[in-house]
């Protein structure tokens, strides 16, 4: 309840920070000073409910979470705070009362892009729902300088920049310096006193900054701890005096490298000395930071797993296996094989990805050379699992001069997880057979969520208030509720609400659009959104070729009944992945040719806003028709964006990959545009080396695009600009682009006839939300806390 109280301490505290944090007149504050005066007011109201957390966890000796992942990709926190709290009402009147929007406000606010795509937005959820649920959690990350990359399109091109949040005041966290552990590279290894002790030969100081991130109804928070690295010693003081200032300051230089930068590609695994040190450093920070804590409990090291549950998001943590053996062993005097047993039963380990190219391996001269105690006892972990559960079966952790960071954190964990039911299933088939056979029921699945607060109440507020008359509240930490929805799609008074709300989305969608792109696009117009990381598998081009030939159809036959259609593209390509840029280069360039052609008149646009990021999914999703989900089966572990598509009343159009199975298993056939092969076809499909062409001379439609494409149609500059991705199509079709056209163009045709008939449509959008209570990342936490962990919410 927000009251009188409330609102005018807001504004008192507003004011205060304004006036004595921020020492700004509010005469003469900008944009920025009321932004963050009135983050640092909303940040207050979080801190109570962290201190009522923390000391709970403490004085009922709970088991605590510790999930360490090298992404967290949270956006804006402004907002989502507000809304926890349930302040938005108040905020927006408080801000009024000063002058200021509060939406104008919020969107000031630039997004902390700390992560490339899934499996960074997943941790953020997963901040947010253990929030949510009380489970006591820390999330362990690196708090870059420089997140994930702008993108601009030059002449329709990818151009990165780098990308810039911590240049104004980041108004959420809180520096703490006396927390700061220093981290070891390097070096050599000494026996001293019969134990083994690793001598490092260089080191840096992980310094923590703490941004609460705090649940539903403001009832628990938890803490983000992100490590900046700093120098041991700040600059070489010799130097300097002889005048060498650039040489003085080397080891403040090399230092901070370690957190400058977040890798940008997700796709193809390179072994870069950086990256290993980047995960050596969260890792490392993190497990000092969980013993000293753990320490000041006063508990023995054997009672580690009663208290302490580390989960591994995909492999990047996966030293967490060595350097807590190495801890327990040669700093604590642990036996191996007691220090083993320890470490597992602590840990969990998150496989995101099948796709062997983002495997991670290290050459075992790389790793050596940057960790030689961690080398020795990955060794020896190896050499103990080949003596246990050794040959015939056995695949080394160690092999082709190679550490295999996916085997190393399997044989480290007492539970491997996967993220959706397929992906799981070919986890176990296709990846880690022989480990699986060797450790039955180890690996398990987690089917991945969202967080409804972010990705309905907060982004969806025209929808939501819909919810809220219709079924009440308490939707929000409990979304099976929804169901009750279905009981009112039968009521043209209804559909009619959830309609008016969609439209309102994308009339605000369509404003955005004129006045960022200049397109003109119809807000009755059917929305057909594909936003996510440009990767081959996930096969825009197969969206912008079914552009193409709907195009020609529509040219074809301009009297035809079309129903009008905006197909809206968003994502970013790796900086190095050439291919991906090419596909992003011929989006834009069918663009151009489509939406200034005068005989479409207006019945296909196609738009490619630049940037798309945390905050322009929040503008999309709500405003979406129908959602593209299109990966080739077997290759999208889950995907998530299709979960807050489904939430927002978009149906999908899909292949049968991740959680697209999940989705359709929920929703109903009749609700959902399937179309494709199944993971199993495609592999069939594969042995077929006259695949491509084969469904190229099957599909006129197709074959005329292509030939479109490659004489120059959307490139007449530069006729041949496209040569190379058309051969591609017809000789190198690995993720099955022609195989799947034919079908992919019948359901598009589907969709349009579903979408003509507006009874229907609306009913199958209803049906999408009122059914999608299961992806809510709250049912996959209770599912870790529940299978993984062994921790009971404190809620
Ligand atoms: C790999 C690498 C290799 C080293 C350089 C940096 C880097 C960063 C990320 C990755 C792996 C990315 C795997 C990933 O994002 N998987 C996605 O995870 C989502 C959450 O589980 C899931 O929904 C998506 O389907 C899956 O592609």
């Amino acid at each position: 309840m927000v009251t009188e109280f409330s609102r005018e301490g807001l504004k008192a505290d507003i004011l205060r920070h304004l006036t004595y944090t921020l020492g700004k007149d509010p005469e003469h504050a900008s944009r920025y000073d009321w932004r963050v005066a009135l983050s640092y007011a909303i940040r207050d109201r979080i801190v109570e409910p962290w201190f009522a957390s923390t000391r709970r966890t403490w004085a009922e000796g709970r088991k605590r979470v510790y999930y360490l992942s090298m992404e967290f990709l949270i956006g804006r926190l402004l907002e989502d705070a507000t809304v926890n709290l349930g302040l938005r009402e108040a905020a927006v009147e408080v801000m009024a009362g000063f002058g200021q929007d509060f939406r104008t406000i919020v969107e000031d606010e630039p997004d902390a892009a700390l992560g490339n795509g899934g499996l960074g937005r997943l941790a953020a959820c997963f901040m947010e729902s253990m929030a949510t649920v009380g489970c006591p959690a820390y999330g362990y990350g690196i708090r870059y300088e420089h997140g994930l990359f702008r993108q601009r399109f030059e002449g329709g091109r990818q151009v990165e920049t780098p990308e810039d949040w911590l240049r104004q005041t980041h108004p959420w966290e809180f520096a703490r310096p006396e927390s700061a552990y220093t981290i070891g590279f390097k070096g050599h290894v000494e026996t001293q006193g019969g134990r083994e002790v690793w001598v490092p030969g260089e080191t840096v100081r992980a310094s923590a900054h703490d941004t609460p991130v705090v649940g539903w109804k403001g009832r628990w928070a938890n803490t983000l701890r992100l490590w900046a690295a700093e120098p041991t010693t700040l600059f070489d003081l010799e130097r300097f005096n002889r005048g060498d200032y650039a040489a003085a300051a080397e080891p403040e230089a090399l230092a901070r490298t370690l957190s400058r930068v977040l890798y940008p590609d997700d796709t193809t695994y390179q072994g870069k000395e950086l990256r290993l040190k980047q995960e050596f450093f969260l890792t490392s920070a993190a497990l000092q930071d969980i013993l000293r804590r753990f320490k000041a409990a006063g508990h023995a090291l054997t009672d580690l797993p009663r208290h302490v549950a580390i989960q591994m998001n995909d492999t990047h943590p996966a030293l967490a296996g060595p350097e807590l053996v190495r801890i327990l062993v040669d700093d604590e005097g642990m036996m191996f094989d007691t220090a083993l047993d320890v470490a597992r039963a602590c840990l969990g380990y998150t496989n995101h990805t099948l796709l062997p190219e983002a495997l991670e391996r290290w050459a075992t001269f790389t790793f050596g050379n940057v960790l030689p105690r961690h080398m020795q006892i990955v060794e020896r972990i190896d050499s103990w699992h080949r003596r246990i559960y050794g040959p015939p079966h056995y695949v080394g952790i160690v092999k082709h001069h190679e550490v295999r960071m996916g085997e190393l954190a399997f044989v480290m964990a007492h539970k491997v997880n996967g993220v959706s039911a397929l992906h799981s299933d070919l986890v176990k088939r296709n990846l880690f057979p022989e480990l699986n056979a060797l450790h039955p029921g180890r690996i398990i699945n987690q089917t991945n969520g969202v967080t409804p607060r972010r990705w309905l109440k907060m982004c969806n507020p025209a929808l939501s208030g819909l919810i809220g008359q219709t079924i009440g509240e308490g939707w929000e930490d409990d979304l099976d509720r929804l169901r009750g929805l279905e009981a009112h799609v039968d009521d043209a008074g209804f559909r009619a609400a959830f309609g008016a709300a969609k439209r309102a989305n994308k009339a605000a969608l369509s404003d955005w659009i004129g006045r960022n792109e200049g397109v003109a696009v119809d807000p009755d117009a059917m929305f057909d959104v594909q936003v996510k990381r440009i990767h081959e598998y996930k096969r825009q081009l197969l969206n912008i070729l079914e552009c193409i030939a709907h195009w020609q159809a529509i040219r074809a036959n301009p009297n035809g009944n079309w129903v009008p259609r905006v197909r809206i593209f968003g994502g970013k390509a790796a900086p190095g992945y050439a291919v991906a840029k090419e596909i992003i280069r011929l989006i834009n360039d069918v663009s151009v040719v489509v939406n200034s052609d005068p005989e479409v008149r207006g019945l296909l646009k196609i738009v490619y806003p630049p940037n798309y990021n945390v905050s322009m999914a929040e503008r999309l999703i709500p405003a979406a028709d129908l959602s593209e989900q299109i990966s080739t089966a077997g290759k999208e572990a889950s995907g998530t964006g299709n979960m807050k598509f489904m939430m927002n009343g978009a149906p999908t159009i899909g292949t049968l990959d991740g959680a697209n199975v999940e989705i359709l298993e929920q929703v109903g056939a009749e609700n959902f545009f399937l179309f494709g092969l199944t993971a199993e076809e495609v592999m069939k499909r594969r042995e077929n080396p006259d695949h491509a062409r084969d469904a190229i001379l099957a599909c006129q439609p197709l074959q005329d695009v292509l030939q479109m494409i490659a004489e120059g149609r959307f490139s007449p500059d530069e006729p041949d600009r496209y040569h190379g991705l058309v051969h591609r199509v017809w000789h190198h079709d690995y993720f099955l682009v022609a195989s799947d056209f034919a079908a992919y163009h019948a359901a598009q045709g589907q969709a349009a006839a579903a979408y003509a008939d507006r009874d229907r449509w609306l009913r199958m959008a209803a049906m999408n939300t009122a059914r999608s209570g299961f992806f809510s990342s709250d049912r996959t936490i209770r599912g870790y806390m529940a299978d993984i962990w062994s921790v009971d919410p404190a809620l």
